[in-house]
Order: C-alpha cells, then structure tokens, then sequence
C-alpha cells in the first residue's frame, strides 16, 4: 500500500496548484501516484544499470472545493496531512484561514467521539465491563478536542490509540505544513513560516515548509532549460518537491530501504523502527511470514563495489536475522523460504 496524503486548506489556498506541482503531469480527479525523489536510488541505478528504476511513491489527494465532508473524508483516509496556508493574494490572514480548516477537522472528530461514547454508554449500563477504559479514554479525548485541540497532541497509550484509531479520527494524523507563497516572497517567503511555526509546533508536525504552488505548476509546461531559467531568475529553488517529499515521509514515520536486482532497483517505504521481517512483508506480503534472512549492505558500499552479488561474493554482505531494525538506506536482499 502506498503511502496516502490528503492536501487540505482554505478555500482558494492552492491547494489544487500545489496537486498539480506534485503530480507532474499525471493522475486525474485530484488523485495521483507521485514518485518520490530520491539521489540514493538514482545512484544505485547508475551502478547497476537494471531494467527498471522504481521510485517509492506516495498517493496524493486534492480535497475538493466546497464540501466539508469530502474535505473530512480525505483527510480521515489519509496517512498524513498536508496543510495549505495562502501566503499570496489578498489574503489578508493566511494562518487564521487555516486555523478554522483545522477547528472544522477537530468537531468533525468531536462528533464521531461523542457518538462512540453514546454507545459506549449504553454498553456500560448493560454492564459490559470492557466499555470502562474506552470510555474514559474517549472521555480525555473529547474534552482535548473542545479545548480546541487536535488530538496527535494528546498523549496516549497504546489502547487509547487503538480505540481512537477505529473512529479514524482527521485529527490523529501527522501534517505537513504549507506555505503556499506569492513569487514576490521569494526566495525565503518572508514572515510566513515564522507564522505558520505555532500552528505546526501545536500540532506536533515538522517546521513547515514555503512552496510557490502556482509557478511549480507554471513550471511543469516549460522546457526544462527555460524552467531551469526561471528558477534561477525567481530565486526557486529545485528541490522544493523532493522537500516536501522528504517531509511526508519524517511526517509518516518512515524510512527507505532499497532492493538492488539487475530487473529492478527499487526504493521501498517502510516504518521506522520496523523489524526486518516486516519490512519485507512490505515487497510481498507473504515474506512476512517466509523471511528467512536479510542480507544487507549501504548504498554507498554497493556503489563501490558495483553489485550485490560482487558484495555477496567478497562475504561483505551483513547477515541479520528476524530481531534486526531496518534502517533507512539499508540495501537489502531478502532470503524467503516457502
Ligand atoms: N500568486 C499566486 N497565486 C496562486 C498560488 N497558488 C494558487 N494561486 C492562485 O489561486 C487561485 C486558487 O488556486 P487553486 O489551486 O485552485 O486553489 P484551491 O485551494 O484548490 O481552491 P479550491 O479548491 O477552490 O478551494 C488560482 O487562481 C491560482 O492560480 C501561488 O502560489 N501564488
Ligand atoms: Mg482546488
């Protein structure tokens, strides 16, 4: 399953500019499969030449104008949240617009809260013991969110986000911030991430992030040596997409770990913190179960040396086993029983 990402934000805040940017060229109907850009897999495809460089990519969603409850739903389906403030135009103020979007999102999960604890309540009195704990965690969570506050900022064990998990709240899940500049902030967007920096400490996301949502889209119809032009004319730099890829996947708690085949080389999405067995099972579900053991070496080392069976052949392939924590970069060859 590829990593999901839903852009929400004011009306008008561009977020269908900054969908566009992201897709480049591709999708429809506000949904497209984005690679993610990645140098290390560009490296590795240089050495070993395979038939086929696949990028890991990330699902992006352009929540619809207008309607609150797709604006909602998108968000609810989402892994993680991109956060759209208009740093352009006359919008007079950007971080408010963007502070009613997320109130909006935080009674939307009042709502499903308080709905569960109205079943919950009716559980207790008849007498399932079970209900007690949920509902008083349910109870912090409602009285979190009319406080105003989202709940990835509400502390929780392990069965409190469980029990939340089942209402897929809008509000649990990480976000990216956006600002979404006017070419004349360029290059460094003014005062806009000093004022969009409480939104995200708030929200326990990552620093935010200026993008000039409009003119990436602009850029997308040049020719890359007049795009190139005009970057260097606005000041814009070209890594603001690989930026904000790199922020989703921090945003996700993920990493990258690469497989390096002659038919393939491929960039692989995975948890932080994932076991090697699980990080497998992300390649095929089955070799969760069929791991038998990782053979594992950098990009660096494999660039070196030109190929992992020129690794394998010199024994300077690391073999871990079930216990090993998959770390981001790691070059892995899985051994799979059957
Ligand atoms: N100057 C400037 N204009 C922008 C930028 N991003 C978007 N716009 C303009 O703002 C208007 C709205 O942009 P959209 O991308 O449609 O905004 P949206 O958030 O998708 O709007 P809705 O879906 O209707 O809520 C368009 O005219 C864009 O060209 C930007 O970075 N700079
Ligand atoms: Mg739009």
């Amino acid at each position: 399953m590829p990593v999901s990402v839903a852009i929400v934000g004011p009306p008008g805040s561009g977020k269908t500019a900054l969908w566009r940017a992201m897709a480049q060229g591709r999708g429809a109907d506000g949904v497209a499969m984005v690679d993610v850009p990645d140098p290390r897999l560009d490296r590795l495809a240089a050495t070993v030449r395979p038939k086929k460089v696949v990028h890991a990519q990330v699902r992006v969603v352009d929540a619809p104008p207008g309607s609150r409850a797709q604006r909602v739903a998108a968000a609810r389906e989402a892994d993680v949240v991109i956060k759209v403030a208009p740093f352009f135009g006359p919008a007079a103020e950007p971080v408010k617009a963007l502070e009613e979007i997320e109130m909006d999102l935080i009674l939307a999960d009042l709502a499903s809260v308080e709905k569960r604890l109205e079943t919950l309540a009716r559980e207790l009195r008849a007498g399932r013991k079970g209900a007690e704990p949920e509902a008083s965690a349910l109870e912090r969570a409602k009285q979190h969110l009319e406080s105003g506050q989202a709940l990835v900022s509400l502390d929780l064990d392990a069965d409190a986000t469980g029990w939340l998990a089942g209402l897929a709240p809008a509000t649990l899940k990480p976000s990216v911030y956006v600002a979404n500049i006017a070419d004349d902030r360029l290059p460094n967007g003014g005062d806009a991430l000093d004022r969009l920096t409480p939104l995200a400490v708030a929200a326990r996301a990552t620093r935010p992030l200026t993008v000039c949502a409009a003119l990436e889209a602009e850029l997308l119809e040049m020719s890359p040596q007049e795009a190139t032009e005009y970057r260097a004319a606005y000041g814009l730099p070209d890594s603001t997409l690989a930026e904000l890829a790199r922020a989703i996947w921090q945003a996700g708690g993920l990493i990258t770990f690469f497989t390096a085949g002659e038919p393939e080389v491929r960039a692989w999405p995975c948890d932080r913190d994932a076991p090697a067995p699980v990080a497998a099972g992300v390649i095929h579900t089955d070799f969760l179960r069929s791991f038998i053991r990782a053979e594992v070496t950098s990009v660096d080392e494999l660039c070196e040396a030109g190929s992992m069976e020129a690794l394998r052949a010199a024994g300077r392939l690391r073999v871990e086993g079930r216990e090993y924590v998959v770390k981001d970069g790691d070059v892995i060859f899985f051994r799979v029983g059957r």
